[in-house]
C-alpha cells in the first residue's frame, strides 16, 4: 500500500482576511481569500489518502536568505505603525497611496524614507491588490513555515508532500512584494534546499496562471536554480512586465530561466506540449533535490481572473506527466480563485503525481 501524502497546513491564514482590491476602479473583495484554502483543505480531508500536520517554526533566517530585511520590516510593522499614527481606524486594509517607481529618482540621490512603516509601503509593494491587515504578517510567516515543513517531509523520505500555503508567494521578489504574495514560499524552499539540504541543483516548475516574476528575479543570475514557468502571455495578463519567452536568465543563470507564454483559451493539448518541453529541461538539468512546484489552479477554465482552458481531470494529467520524471516533489499552493473547483483540482494534481 502506498503511504499517505503529507499535507502541511496552518490556521494562521484565517486572520489574513477582509482584503480588498480594485476592479475597474471599484473596491471588491480580494479574490485571494481564506475560503480558498478552506475549500482545498476540506476536499483533501474528505479523501483518505492524506495525513495532515501543522508547520514547525523555522524562524526568519530562511526568509532573510531570499528577501531584504527592510521589506520584512514593512510587512511586519506597517499595520501597527498605521494604527499608532491614526492613519487607519483598523476597519479597512492598508493600501498605499503612493508608489516609488524606479523612474522616481532619475538623476537624484534620494535622501531617505519616512520612519513610519505604513508610509514606506509604496516603496516595497508593486500593486494595489496586496493589502496589509493585522493578520498579514502572521499568515505570511506561517505560509513560509508550511512550505519549509513540506520540504522537510520530502527530504525525510516522502515522495510527495503538499504545502497548503496561503498567502501565495511567487510574485514576491527580493525587495518587492505584490500579486497577493508577501514572501516567496517556493523561492525560500529552493534556497533552503541549497543551503540546509546541501543540494547543488534545484528546479522550480511554476504552473500558476501568472508569471512568477518574483521567483524569476530572485534566481535570474543563478545557475544553481532552474526556473521554468508556464503562464498566460504577459502581453495580455498580469503581471504584464515579465514572463516573455525572450527572458532566459543572465550570467551564471543564462539559460536557467525559461518562460512559456500561452495564448488565451489554451487547453490541455497545447498546455501539455509546453509542459513536455519544460519537463525535458528538468531532466537534462538533473536536479539533486526534490522538484519544487509552484501550483496555481487559476489555469482552470472557470477561474474568475484567468482565461486559460484547463479542466479538472487535466490536473491529473499534469500530475502524471510530472510524475513520470520519477523525482520527489514538493507541491506549494499559489493561486486559483474558482473556489468551488479548487478542492477537486488539487486532488487531481496530487493524485496524478502520486500515480493513483
Ligand atoms: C498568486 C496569484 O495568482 N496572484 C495573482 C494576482 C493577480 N492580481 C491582479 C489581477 C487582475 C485581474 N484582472 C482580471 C480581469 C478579469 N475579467
Ligand atoms: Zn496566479
Amino acid at each position: 500500500m502506498t503511504s499517505s501524502i503529507p499535507v502541511v497546513r496552518s490556521d494562521a491564514h484565517l486572520a489574513h482576511a477582509g482584503l480588498i482590491e480594485l476592479a475597474g476602479g471599484r473596491p471588491i473583495p480580494c479574490w485571494e481569500s481564506p475560503e480558498r484554502a478552506l475549500a482545498i483543505e476540506s476536499a483533501l480531508r474528505g479523501d483518505g489518502r492524506f495525513v495532515f500536520e501543522a508547520p514547525t517554526e523555522h524562524g526568519r533566517e530562511p526568509i532573510l536568505a531570499v528577501h531584504d530585511a527592510d521589506m520584512l520590516d514593512v510587512v511586519e510593522h506597517a499595520w501597527t505603525d498605521a494604527l499608532a499614527a491614526g492613519a487607519t481606524d483598523g476597519s479597512q486594509p492598508l493600501i498605499p497611496d503612493t508608489y516609488l517607481l524606479g523612474a522616481y529618482p532619475g538623476g537624484m540621490a534620494l535622501g531617505g524614507l519616512p520612519a513610519s512603516r505604513h508610509l514606506q509601503l509604496g516603496a516595497y509593494l508593486f500593486d494595489t491588490a496586496t493589502p496589509i491587515v493585522a493578520g498579514t504578517w502572521g499568515a505570511a510567516r506561517a505560509a513560509v513555515d508550511v512550505a519549509l515543513t513540506a520540504a522537510q517531509r520530502v527530504l525525510g523520505g516522502a515522495p510527495l508532500a503538499y504545502g497548503l500555503c496561503r498567502p501565495p508567494g511567487h510574485h514576491a521578489a527580493r525587495g518587492m512584494f505584490g500579486g497577493y504574495c508577501y514572501f516567496n514560499n517556493a523561492a525560500i524552499v529552493a534556497e533552503w534546499l541549497r543551503r540546509d539540504g546541501e543540494a547543488r541543483r534545484v528546479a522550480i516548475l511554476d504552473i500558476d496562471y501568472h508569471h512568477g516574476n518574483g521567483t524569476q528575479q530572485l534566481f535570474w543570475e543563478r545557475g544553481d536554480v532552474l526556473y521554468l514557468s508556464l503562464h498566460a502571455d504577459p502581453a495580455r495578463a498580469y503581471p504584464y512586465f515579465s514572463g516573455y519567452a525572450s527572458e532566459t536568465g543572465a550570467g551564471e543563470g543564462a539559460g536557467k530561466t525559461r518562460n512559456w507564454p500561452l495564448p488565451a483559451f489554451t487547453r490541455i493539448d497545447g498546455y501539455a506540449t509546453a509542459l513536455a518541453e519544460a519537463l525535458a529541461m528538468v531532466g537534462a538539468y538533473a536536479p539533486d533535490a526534490p522538484l519544487v512546484i509552484s501550483a496555481g489552479f487559476d489555469t482552470f477554465e472557470r477561474d474568475p481572473i484567468g482565461d486559460l482552458g484547463l479542466r479538472t481531470p487535466d490536473y491529473a494529467e499534469i500530475g502524471r506527466l510530472v510524475g513520470a520524471l520519477g523525482m520527489p516533489v514538493i507541491v506549494l499552493q499559489e493561486g486559483g480563485y474558482a473556489i468551488d473547483a479548487l478542492g477537486a483540482n488539487a486532488l487531481e494534481l496530487l493524485s496524478g503525481l502520486r500515480g493513483t
